[in-house]
């Protein structure tokens, strides 16, 4: 593939509501597109950084300022045999993972458009269909969030992982359980708990969790390794693991039972894809995660979870849930018993709604062989 050119854009869109986690509150979306021409085909990846740095240390404005002065320029004129080069390219940038990946990304629908099959195929994925569980957001009270669960349920979603933060919690989870006392739970701090809050976390063992994600820091493996053997809910690392080595530390120290993985905060479908095979190997269940991305973003994470690792429902639901329009044709759409069918067209494997795009683009920058030189619209 020789790379042609490389539009950077943010669009703006908002949320149907607002989501509430335990480091903030989203609605207003700037979300970051990239659009890679190589071989005259056109691919879309897209930056799942948050608005502000809650989540991780990235955000819609780092990924820009990453990408604009340090990685696009180096891709006009260059070639390379597959996407699954690009991470070399990039490797004397340290972090950024999620910047890195919406290039990467993109790469990879274009390799998959070239090759004339569906970017799942092309990634080795072996399923035709993905399950699907939802995230929900922190609620002002227990009874309104059991109504929010029962209507999921009745949409036919597989799991549903609750969001928690100190005083939202408890009483929230078994409101939920004492509802829906065989459904498929979970919940997800993240980050918000200390190992101080053990006895605490460990009480939550009387929901029989499939899992809780991330209850201690974003960036500390040990501590859930000693947090780990203290309770019986299974652990699951999100924040923590940015790439295979993360995972194999994690695994090796027990800090954890299960991975989330998030194409973005590794970096891309290389570094999923090698994630997720070293868990596989290890016996440890991986699932894809979610950043409230819009349509483009979604496609990857359909496509990533038809991976063989990939054996619990992901955080991958309907368009709908999040956006009153897409930005793909068709959108994300989920059965009654809460799957994705895989599409079979060739690369990601929606239609990219450019009309629809171009009228959501707040700024962009252009980089290209003719040019050399960027040309910057505002
Ligand atoms: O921790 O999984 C998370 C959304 C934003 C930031 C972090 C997380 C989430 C979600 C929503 O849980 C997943 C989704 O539905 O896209
Ligand atoms: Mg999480």
């Amino acid at each position: 593939m020789k790379i042609e050119s490389i539009v950077l854009r943010e669009i703006h869109m908002r949320l149907k509501s607002p989501f509430e986690t335990s480091f903030g509150t989203m609605q207003n979306r700037r979300i970051l597109l990239v659009e890679v021409v190589a071989d005259g085909i056109s691919g879309w990846g897209e930056v799942t950084a948050g608005e502000s740095p809650g989540y991780n240390a990235e955000t819609t404005d780092t990924a820009w300022h990453i990408l604009s002065n340090f990685i696009a320029p180096l891709l006009p004129d260059k070639t390379l045999a597959h996407a699954s080069d690009f991470p070399a390219v990039v490797e004397h940038i340290r972090g950024h993972e999620m910047a890195k990946s919406g290039v990467e990304n993109a790469l990879w629908d274009v390799e998959a458009k070239l090759a004339g099959i569906p970017l799942w195929r092309l990634l080795g994925g072996v399923r035709e269909q993905i399950n699907c569980g939802v995230s929900l957001g922190i609620r002002e009270d227990p009874q309104s969030l059991v109504a929010r669960v029962q209507e999921e349920l009745s949409s036919g979603y597989q799991r549903i992982k609750l969001k928690i933060k100190p005083g939202k919690d408890y009483d929230f989870v078994r409101a939920v359980r004492k509802e829906f006392p065989k459904i498929l739970l979970s919940v997800d701090a993240n980050s918000a708990y200390r190992l101080d809050d053990v006895a605490h976390l460990a009480s939550f063992d009387d929901f029989d969790l499939l899992m809780m994600e991330q209850p201690l820091d974003w960036d500390d493996i040990f501590a859930h390794a000693k947090l780990q053997p203290l309770i019986k809910s299974p652990i699951c690392l999100d924040e923590c693991i940015h790439n295979t080595r993360h995972a194999l530390a994690a695994i090796e120290l027990n800090a954890c039972r299960i991975i989330n993985i998030k194409v973005g905060r590794v970096g891309g479908h290389t570094e999923a894809r090698s994630l997720q095979a070293a868990c596989k190997e290890r016996g440890i269940p991986v699932w894809c995660g979610g950043m409230l991305e819009s349509g483009i973003g979604r496609a990857h994470n359909v496509a990533i979870s038809t991976l063989p690792g990939f054996t619990l429902p992901g955080d991958v639901s309907a368009s709908r849930r999040y956006w009153n329009e897409d930005i793909i044709e068709p959108e994300v759409e989920v059965s009654t018993k809460g799957t994705i069918r895989v599409p079979m067209t060739p690369g990601i494997g929606y239609q990219v709604r450019r009309a629809r795009i171009e009228a959501l683009t707040v700024r962009s920058q252009a980089f290209s062989i003719s040019s050399r030189a960027s040309v910057l619209t505002v």
